[in-house]
């Protein structure tokens, strides 16, 4: 997958009329954008199409599956046959739940992200410790892309280390939640970034501020 400028906009807005109207603003600086449960609960998953016909960007849905494998093939098939180019998946329900949206995205010739370890505080307590692991078993499974922290540096750095160079990273936490941008980019290929941008009075202005 190829970012423009290594931006991806986590559009948690809870109306599309205001993520269209986003959508136009920074449109010249970003080629892909990660959706999540506030705009798909608010609006329906028709909404990825919506950025798809009159964007063209990259669509990242941002379920954080977490099922046992038959639901979690359940919500892949809905939301690959809703247009998402990636779903994010998460690592800690072990692989045979991992696999179950990996062969549905491959049906669709589409890919998933494996979800590591997350940014905010709270995560240090039961998936910081497994996190590794994680890691560890994606590169088993031969997934190439994964989610790590920016807010924790050196558990970014780790993460790189154990999935290689060769892996894609993407990394939420920069701006709002403390992360460094410019730092996170040492270890991630893209940044994730949502209020810093979606709140700022002057989006275009905000977004050239994660521009390196
Ligand atoms: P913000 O820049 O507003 O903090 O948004 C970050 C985005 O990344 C949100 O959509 C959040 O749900 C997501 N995210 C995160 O912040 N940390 C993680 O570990 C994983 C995420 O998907």
């Amino acid at each position: 997958m190829r970012v423009k400028n290594n931006i991806i906009l986590a559009m948690d807005l809870m109306n599309i009329l205001d993520a269209y109207d986003l959508s136009e603003e920074i449109s010249n600086y970003i080629n892909t954008i990660k959706i999540g449960y506030p705009l798909t609960l608010s609006e329906g998953l028709s909404t990825i199409n919506i950025f798809k016909e009159n964007f063209d960007f990259n669509v990242i849905c941002d379920y954080k599956v977490a099922d046992i494998p038959e639901t979690n093939e359940k919500i892949a098939d809905l939301t690959f046959k809703a247009g998402a180019d990636y779903l994010i998946v998460h690592g800690f329900v072990g692989s045979d739940s991992i696999i179950a949206t990996k062969e549905k995205a491959e049906e669709y010739e589409k890919d998933i992200f494996l979800l590591t370890e997350m940014s905010h505080p709270g995560a240090k307590k039961f998936l910081q410790p497994v996190a590794d692991d994680i890691a560890k078993m994606g590169v088993e499974m031969n997934i190439k892309n994964y989610v790590a922290p920016s807010t924790r540096l050196e558990r970014l750095s780790q993460i790189r280390d154990i999935v290689g160079k060769d892996s894609f990273i993407i990394s939420p936490g920069v701006g709002t939640q403390g992360g460094d941008p410019k730092k996170t980019l040492n270890y991630a290929d893209a940044l994730i970034v949502g209020r810093s941008i979606y709140e700022s009075e002057d989006p275009e202005t905000a977004i050239k501020n994660f521009i390196f």
